[in-house]
């Protein structure tokens, strides 16, 4: 299943492309996963290796400021953020869930540069497992388009 909610871009051309990737590390297994799968779709939309700058933080709620620090440099064309947050006992998990994806959409609009939210939010670790590597392609797919849309449209 491949971006079976989002419909199909036209074409998607990575070539030329600069992408930051910020990943946390906590729930480290499972955003290494998400990390490998966009990695790879990011090479097989011919994204330069070279082209990436691929940074990891400690959790969630960490990810909007590096996300900053990359949209503030200007040498990106697209941002992906890459983490999980798994339901706990507490108010946390809906603080960080909250927080990071706000946190998140904030740095796109303030910097219009596209960010594609692969932070994982989610009930327990077999649903991360279940959705971690199409959330990481997914990732890929839409910085590539989005990059591609903003770059029209500038
Ligand atoms: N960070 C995550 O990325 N995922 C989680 O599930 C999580 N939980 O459950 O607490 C989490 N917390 C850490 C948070 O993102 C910050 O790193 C921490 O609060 C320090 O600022």
């Amino acid at each position: 299943m491949q971006g079976a909610d989002q419909g199909q871009a036209a074409e998607l051309v990575g070539e030329g492309l600069s992408i930051g990737i910020v990943r946390a590390r906590f729930n480290d297994a499972i955003t290494s996963k998400l990390a490998q799968a966009c990695l790879s779709e990011l090479e097989r939309l011919d994204v330069d290796e070279a082209d990436i700058r691929h940074v990891s933080v400690p959790g969630a709620l960490e990810i909007p400021v590096a996300l900053k620090a990359m949209a503030d440099s200007g040498e990106f064309d697209a941002l992906v953020a890459l983490g999980c947050v798994i339901r706990g006992e507490t108010y946390h998990f809906e603080l960080v869930c909250n927080e990071s994806a706000a946190g998140v959409t904030r740095v796109a609009l303030d910097h219009q540069v596209p960010v594609a939210n692969a932070i994982l939010t989610v009930e327990n670790e077999a649903q991360a497992w279940a959705r971690a590597e199409d959330k990481g392609r997914d990732a890929a797919r839409v910085a590539v388009e989005m990059a591609n849309l903003l770059e029209d449209l500038s």
